[in-house]
């Protein structure tokens, strides 16, 4: 018996390093908790450009919420997308450098499509909500470097930890991409629209390693609007 549970969770183990195709899938977080994320998995440690993007719906989340976290060994808030308690305002973070980017469009209860690029040339931010462009901001040129721990569904405040409740994802998210480059206007644009884009070079939804910790659930998405 032992024997054999050695085997499965070898096996299981096995399976969250094999990337997987979650095309047609969503993330469900169906609950407040501490606890509860999706990490990701890339072997880059080395980024002088980043470009996220994913589509998320939550329902009654009045409160801050992290949208996605990136810490390394030296920051915590390498990259983070963070929901603001006040509707309309989106945070970034890189090189726990932070800014505001206020009278932002986001609403309760529709799944929207959410896009940061950074560039360390430039050091400039810019968000687009569904498919429309923030103003640009100054942020960090300092590359990301050093081994990454990239979590859905909690804010790290130390590197793979330091989750906080009151912080938590409670929604459906899908169509995470992750890219070393700004994406185009163009294909931010088409993005937003589930039109053709380039898969993303450094997370891709349809070739992802992941795991899951704690309750969060892959189902068959339903067609966002
Ligand atoms: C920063 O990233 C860019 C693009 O990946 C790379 O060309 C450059 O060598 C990096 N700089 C440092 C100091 O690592
Ligand atoms: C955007 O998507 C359309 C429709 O799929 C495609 O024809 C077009 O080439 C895409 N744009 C870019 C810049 O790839
Ligand atoms: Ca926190």
């Amino acid at each position: 018996m032992a024997l054999l549970c050695i085997f499965l969770s070898f096996i299981l183990g096995m399976s969250a390093a094999v990337p997987q195709d979650l095309s047609g899938k969503m993330l469900v977080f169906p609950q407040e908790t501490s606890s509860a994320h999706v990490r990701l998995t890339t072997s880059r440690q080395n980024l002088g450009a980043v470009t996220v993007c994913q589509r998320s719906v939550f329902s009654e989340l009045t409160r801050d919420f992290s949208l996605f976290s990136l810490a390394t060994p030296s920051a915590a808030n390498d990259f983070l997308i963070f929901k603001k308690a006040p509707s309309g305002d989106i945070s970034a973070y890189v090189r726990d450098l932070s800014s505001t980017f206020k009278g932002q469009d986001y609403q309760l209860n529709r799944w929207q499509s959410l896009c940061v690029t950074w560039d360390a040339a430039s050091g400039l931010v810019q968000l687009w909500l569904d498919g429309k462009p923030s103003i640009m901001k100054y942020f960090s040129t300092s590359n990301i470097s050093g081994p990454m721990i990239i979590v859905l569904g909690q804010e790290q405040d130390t590197y793979g930890g330091g989750f906080d409740i009151k912080q938590s994802f409670v929604g459906m998210m899908t169509d995470v991409h992750v890219w070393d480059y700004v994406l185009s206007p163009h294909h931010l644009d088409n993005y937003s629209q589930r039109f053709n884009f380039p898969e993303g070079n450094i997370l891709n939804w349809r070739s992802i390693e992941f795991s899951i910790i704690g309750r969060v659930l892959v189902q068959n998405e339903q067609h966002p609007n």
